[in-house]
Order: structure tokens, then C-alpha cells, then sequence
């Protein structure tokens, strides 16, 4: 007899064929009103559930007394309550490793774009608004040889930093849980507490999960410990922000701008006063955001799924308490 598996993400057909080769396959389209409806009909016999960008907590986890493993499109596991799940022995697993590079690209399309304020220049000239050579006005700032400072130096810090050392001669500093002598050598890195990263930075780059601890991280005290000529990116979650404090910081020019991928609420509020800003670069969540990386995540999440419904420990098990081999 087949396991069941409910998919709450849309998967590429030949990953669709291959998972029904093996398990019987409810695809839940979309996550509106209807979608969640629907989910929450299929959770009763699922044994497994595959996707991403949906809270799964205690509550809905309760409805789906068979459910064996869940597979996370994501590198993210904020949305689980992990503690529950291990409780019932249910094998949560992530996409890490998959998604470092094409996150840090991210991370680094933002450096750029907020620097030299691509976006809003680019927006100038589309709407026939560039009519002279641009002057003082439009200058932004240079990223190459100034200094990258870092927070939370895991593979998506690491690989930020690389690109910051070998292709922008910048000096990297970073603020982590503990010292990583490998990353202090490959990238000639060098550790500081937080307040003095925020201090001697001159790009702030979060790049660390959301968890209990890094939850409102950053707020007005740290803005205030930036500099005015600071630029802020987060590629890492909405929430380690104070959203309120960062668009102070924005208005007062306490920071002089900022390149934001996450958000405290997601979508964005289309009356975001982030919106309002022209030192602000927002993206809808991109980090990992390409035809490449998205079908390897997807297919790092089917391995992982079917590994776990087979009784085998998933390559990407986060949860190490709930295996039983
Ligand atoms: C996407 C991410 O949100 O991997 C994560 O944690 O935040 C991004 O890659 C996620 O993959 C949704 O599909």
C-alpha cells in the first residue's frame, strides 16, 4: 500500500513522476482560503507532507495523526514547531547547501543595488527624468575595499564573505555564536562583538536563522550604533528586525540606506512607509529565488521525504532527536 503524501508546493513534472512512482500524491495548488481548506481535509491520512511558506504548528499538525515526515523546500525551519514535531516523532528535514550560493548572490545583488541606488536610478530614467549628466545628486556609494560586516556566519555568511574578500577586496567582519577560525582564515575574516560590528561596518549584512534568540535582533539601539553612511541588508528573516526601528533609522538618515529580501510580515504592505523610502531596495523574498536552485531544493526535499517514509534517516534530518533507526 502506498504512503500518502500531501504536496503544499508545486513540484517540476519529473519530480511529480517520480514521487508517484512511490507514494499517492494530493497536490494542494495554492495556500489561499480554499487551498488551506483542502489541506486541512488531506492532513487526516497523510503521511507525509512536502512544501514551504506555511506555518505548521501544533494545531494543524494535531489533524494528521499518521503524518511521518515533513520535507521543508527551505533552509529556513522557522515556520516548524520543531519541539511538537520531535514530540511526535515526526522527521522534520531542510534544502540546506543547495541554495548558499544563489542566496548570497542575493545578498550581494542587494550590496550593489542599494549602494549605487540602481533601482531608484534606473526607475529615474524610465520615467524620461534623465535629461543631463547626473551630478552630486545622483552619486551613490562605493562597496569595493570598504567593509563587510557580517551577522551569523553560517554557509550563507561563509559564502557571502567570499565574495566580499576575492571579488570586492573587502575587509570582512563578522559577529557570530562562537569564533569560526576556518572562515577567519580562508577570508582573512576577523570576529567582533556585535556592537562594535555595527560600529566599524559599512555594510550590515544579516545572514542568521529566526529563532527565539535572534528574534528583534536588531533594533533602535543597534541602528543607533551604526553610522550615517551604514547600509543595512537582510537576506536572513523579516522578524530579527525592529521593521519600526529600521524605518526610523531610514527617515532620520541614522543609517544611510537599506537592501531588504525578508520581511516582518510577508507579503509587504503595499502602504509600507519601507515603500515610501528611495533608500530603500525591497525584493519579494528572492533569496533562493531561481529556476536552478528552486528544482534543487525541490528535489533535495523529494529525497528527502521518500527517505524518510522508507525508514531511512533524510540526508537533511533537522530534527536528530526523532530519528529511531
Ligand atoms: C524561500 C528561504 O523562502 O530557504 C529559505 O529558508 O527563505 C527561501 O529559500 C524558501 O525556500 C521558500 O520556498
Amino acid at each position: 500500500m502506498k504512503k500518502h503524501v500531501v504536496l503544499y508546493k508545486k513540484l517540476s513534472a519529473p519530480l511529480m513522476d517520480r514521487l508517484r512512482d512511490q507514494v499517492e500524491v494530493t497536490l494542494i495548488e495554492s495556500l489561499d482560503k480554499g487551498g488551506l481548506a483542502h489541506l486541512r481535509d488531506t492532513l487526516p491520512d497523510a503521511q507525509g507532507l512536502l512544501g514551504a511558506s506555511l506555518r505548521l504548528d501544533a494545531e494543524l499538525l494535531d489533524l494528521a495523526p499518521r503524518l511521518e515526515a515533513v520535507a521543508s523546500v527551505s533552509v529556513g525551519v522557522d515556520n516548524y514547531d520543531i519541539d511538537y514535531l520531535t514530540r511526535r516523532g515526526i522527521l522534520l528535514s531542510n534544502t540546506p547547501d543547495v541554495l548558499t550560493e544563489t542566496t548570497a548572490d542575493t545578498g550581494f545583488a542587494l550590496i550593489l543595488a542599494t549602494a549605487r541606488r540602481v533601482v531608484e536610478l534606473a526607475n529615474m530614467v524610465r520615467a524620461g527624468n534623465w535629461n543631463q549628466n547626473i551630478g552630486a545628486l545622483h552619486f551613490g556609494s562605493d562597496v569595493h575595499g570598504k567593509t563587510l560586516g557580517i551577522i551569523g556566519m553560517g554557509r550563507i555568511g561563509e559564502a557571502l564573505a567570499q565574495r566580499g574578500h576575492f571579488g570586492f577586496g573587502m575587509p570582512v567582519i563578522y559577529h557570530s555564536q562562537s569564533p569560526k577560525p576556518a572562515v577567519e582564515q580562508r577570508f582573512a575574516a576577523e570576529y567582533r562583538s556585535l556592537p562594535d560590528l555595527l560600529k566599524e561596518a559599512d555594510f550590515v549584512c544579516l545572514t542568521l536563522p529566526l529563532t527565539k534568540q535572534t528574534q528583534g535582533l536588531i533594533g533602535a539601539k543597534e541602528f543607533m550604533q551604526m553610522g550615517p553612511e551604514t547600509i543595512f541588508i537582510n537576506i536572513s528573516r523579516g522578524k530579527v528586525v525592529d521593521e519600526a526601528a529600521l524605518v526610523q533609522a531610514l527617515q532620520q538618515q541614522t543609517i544611510r540606506a537599506a537592501g531588504l529580501d525578508v520581511f516582518e510580515r510577508e507579503p509587504l504592505a503595499h502602504d509600507s512607509p519601507l515603500l515610501r523610502l528611495n533608500n530603500v531596495v525591497a525584493t519579494p523574498h528572492i533569496g533562493s529565488a531561481t529556476h536552478e536552485t528552486r528544482e534543487a531544493m525541490a528535489r533535495c526535499a523529494v529525497d528527502n521525504l521518500l527517505a524518510a517514509l522508507a525508514g531511512k534517516r533524510p540526508q537533511n534530518l533537522v530534527n536528530e532527536s526523532a530519528w529511531q533507526p
